[in-house]
């Protein structure tokens, strides 16, 4: 690995501007979420592990811990009712003291048997209601934490042809967002996640992006598409539908993660690096152009993983880590360099200039970044020799075994 100050010497004569590059990877946040630190599995088993957390305190504790050891995961998002809690101000309270903050409020409208055929798309209006109730009372709850972002992923969908009327449908889920949209804290934004298909298999409610621009752009400016990297079909080019989202100030935030065949919540950049960094060049792109800068400004990235075989906060540091190396390699992108070789038409030349700053090796520059924040140069080593799971492991003891437990 370079050192620092070489790395550093060569950008710089290779025309970098350095210090805001480091300034811009600093101010790179990223959440955790609640629920990668709790047991979590696949459709056929949830693999305990020792340790995990039983609590939603203990799970802000966990994320505190990233956040200690990386300097840029400040917040970390809830979901509701796995970490329900009697007194939300006491929740905030204790996220402040461990030095997070919450994050996204995300409500559950998926697990209850009620849901068996949708939530704001159901065919009984009762269960819509419940649906909408609930909803609600997580905006409550984004009072209670001051958070600023309400996540929304509905499971609804059908199975079958027939079972339900498509327009009717959407129809409906675009009168429960309405009372959503309307019920949303001061100063926050609704994120509109899709996913191209599960658990419906013959047609799923929010497919795609276009599908959640739609019901987003009926709103208003308070609600974005939220872009999960694991909810696409294979082969998505992802960068270009945040280019697109960024393009109409529609792109609201970031569930990350990896996949090989569904959504398979692998470790972030873990299968394809490039693609990660292809859509942080799209972001940079973005911040440096004054019609799309505020929104490229105001996206949330967060991790949206739940670790199965692999040990928890390893992988989460893993996963934080690989984001920060994309965006890294983003911010070194020669941007005159590359319009140059696009407005010339220059097909390898443009290519040529992103492998440029892909193959660059940015780790001194993300680990002094880490340490000026903060946090570690290697938060993976400290956290190895830290004690922190075996401590985790002996106070801990009888966490919940399924989902979100
Ligand atoms: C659905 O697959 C999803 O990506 C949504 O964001 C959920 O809220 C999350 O996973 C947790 O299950
Ligand atoms: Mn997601």
């Amino acid at each position: 690995m370079l050192a620092f100050e070489t790395l550093a010497e060569t950008l710089t004569r290779d025309g970098v501007d350095v210090p805001q590059v480091m300034q811009r990877l600093k101010a790179l946040q990223i959440e955790t979420p609640s629920w990668g630190y709790g047991n979590s599995g696949t459709r056929f088993k949830v693999f305990k592990q020792p340790g995990v957390p039983r609590t939603a305190f203990e799970k802000i504790d966990d994320a505190a811990e990233v956040h200690r050891l990386t300097g840029c995961c400040p917040s970390v998002a809830l979901h509701i009712p796995w970490d329900a809690v009697d007194d939300y101000d006491a929740l905030a309270d204790h996220a402040a003291e461990r030095g997070v903050r919450i994050g996204a409020i995300n409500p559950n409208v998926f697990q209850d048997d009620e849901y068996k055929l949708g939530s704001l798309c159901h065919p009984d209006k009762a269960v819509r209601d419940r649906a909408l109730d609930h909803i609600l009372q997580c905006c409550d709850v984004m009072r209670a934490t001051d958070s600023k972002l309400l996540s929304l992923w509905f499971a609804d969908g059908t199975n079958y042809a027939g079972q339900d009327h498509i327009r009717r449908r959407h129809e409906r889920m675009q009168d429960g967002l309405e009372v959503v949209y309307r019920a949303l804290p001061p100063g926050s934004r609704m994120l509109v996640e899709y996913k191209f298909f599960e658990p419906g298999f013959y047609h799923t409610d929010l497919p795609d992006w276009g599908t959640a621009l739609l019901h987003c752009q009926a709103l208003g400016p308070q609600a974005q598409v939220l872009v999960d990297t694991g909810h696409h079909p294979q082969a998505t080019n992802i960068a270009h539908i945040v280019a697109l989202l960024l393009e109409h100030g529609k792109l609201g935030g970031f569930h990350f993660n990896d996949r090989k065949y569904a959504d398979d919540d692998l470790i972030v950049g873990s299968v394809d690096p490039f693609a990660l960094f292809l859509i942080f060049n799209e972001i940079v792109d973005a911040l440096d152009d004054p019609t799309t800068e505020a929104t490229a400004q105001a996206i949330a990235y967060m991790i949206d993983q739940s670790f199965n075989i692999e040990p928890k906060m390893p992988a989460m540091l893993q996963s934080v880590l690989n984001v920060q190396t994309a965006w890294a390699k983003a911010l070194l992108v020669d941007r005159a360099a590359l319009r140059d070789r696009q407005d010339a038409g220059d097909v390898l030349g443009g290519y040529a200039v992103l492998q440029a700053a892909f193959e660059t090796d940015v780790r001194s520059l993300t680990a002094r970044a880490r340490e000026e924040l903060g946090g570690a140069a290697d938060p993976l080593a400290v956290f190895a020799s830290s004690g922190y799971s075996e401590r985790a492991v002996a106070d801990r003891v009888g966490a919940a075994q399924g989902w979100g437990g």
